[in-house]
This record gives C-alpha cells, sequence and structure tokens, in this order.
C-alpha cells in the first residue's frame, strides 16, 4: 500500500451535490467502467454516503456529474440493517413480460412523485465492489430501482416514461423553484 491510498482510507466521506433537472449533463449516456480501482471505491462510497443523506434509495453516478456506469443502492427500511448495494457496468440480461407498477421518485427530480410501468422481474449481469461479476434476479422495489438508475446510465429520467405535456408542465415547475430559490 502506498502513502497515498493509506491517506485515502483515512479520508472522511464526503457529500456530493446532487445534479437536478433540467440540467444537460442528466441526458448524457455514461461510459462503462475500465477497471475497478480503489479510487472508484471511494467514488462509491461517497456516493452511497450522499444518498443516505439525501435521503434515497438508490444514486447513479451521472447525477453527482460523474459519466460512469456506477449504482449504488440500499433498500433497508429504517428499522433495519444498512444493506448497500453497487453494481458497476450492470446490464439487463433478461425482463420479464409481466409488467409491475410502482410509484418512483428521484433525487434529480425534486419533490415529484408518480407512477411508472416497468417489466416485474430482471436479470442484471454487472461487476460488484470487489469488481467480481456477479448476477442477480430482481423483482419488487429492487427490480423497479435498478431500471430506474440504469435509465440514468442511458441519459433517461423516470420523467421521460410521461407525455411531453407532463413532462415539460414537471420541468416548468423545477426551473420556477429552482429561481424561487435563488432570489
Ligand atoms: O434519484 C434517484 O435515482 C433515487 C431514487 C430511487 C428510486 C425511488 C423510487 C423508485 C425508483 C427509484 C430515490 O431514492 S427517490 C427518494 C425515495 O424513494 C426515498 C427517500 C427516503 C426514504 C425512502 C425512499
Ligand atoms: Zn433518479
Amino acid at each position: 500500500m502506498t502513502l497515498a491510498d493509506a491517506a485515502s482510507y483515512l479520508r472522511p466521506m464526503a457529500l456530493l451535490p446532487i445534479i437536478t433537472a433540467p440540467d444537460p449533463r442528466l441526458a448524457q449516456k455514461s461510459a462503462p467502467v475500465a477497471t475497478v480501482t480503489d479510487e472508484l471505491r471511494k467514488l462509491m462510497d461517497d456516493m452511497l454516503e450522499t444518498m443516505y443523506a439525501a435521503p434515497g434509495i438508490g444514486l447513479a453516478a451521472i447525477q453527482v456529474g460523474v459519466p460512469q456506469r456506477i449504482i449504488v443502492m440500499d433498500l433497508a427500511r429504517e428499522d433495519e440493517e444498512k444493506q448497500p448495494r453497487f453494481f458497476i457496468n450492470p446490464e439487463i440480461v433478461w425482463a420479464s413480460d409481466e409488467v409491475a407498477i410502482y410509484e418512483e421518485g428521484c433525487l434529480s427530480v425534486p419533490e415529484i412523485y408518480d407512477e411508472v410501468e416497468r417489466p416485474a422481474r430482471v436479470r442484471v449481469k454487472f461487476l460488484g465492489y470487489d469488481g467480481k461479476e456477479q448476477e442477480i434476479e430482481a423483482d419488487g422495489l429492487l427490480a423497479t430501482c435498478l431500471q430506474h438508475e440504469m435509465d440514468h446510465l442511458n441519459g433517461v429520467l423516470f420523467i421521460d416514461h410521461f407525455s411531453k405535456l407532463k413532462r415539460d408542465m414537471i420541468l416548468r415547475k423545477l426551473v420556477k423553484a429552482r429561481r424561487r430559490a435563488a432570489s
């Protein structure tokens, strides 16, 4: 271990600013991670801390301005022990024909919650925190959250599943709220 590695282990975790819509960075496609390094693990730790503080149950790297295919998630309830999950370069290898409708929210689209229809079950291949390949089959909130976060990696927001009329109304509301907050 180098001195720089040791220093990075001692560094306290950082809260990262979350980008909100409409911001063109949220529409960009994130690039695959080439190698899972300690620097990348540090970013995932900071993303997790940022997600817990928000609070939220998932976060994609592009939401903190990093266009790489990385997702952190924790679906544990407040009364349960933390269950952090890390997904690097996730790929859907199978999706069910059956669909499910969940009310979704997004830390990049504050205070908007609405229903989105998606495949009820998905099988996802990804690299974990240790850089090793894994595959899981997900249903319920895990399937919904995974698909929501994987949309972020492709520059898609949950409001992009709505009609243009509804999406534009939401975006206008967000711009107004941001102007009010800045004045
Ligand atoms: O911005 C994000 O991508 C995170 C988002 C994830 C998500 C939520 C619901 C359905 C699909 C994906 C959120 O975490 S929004 C906040 C939220 O859901 C929540 C916040 C506090 C406690 C419990 C849930
Ligand atoms: Zn989101």
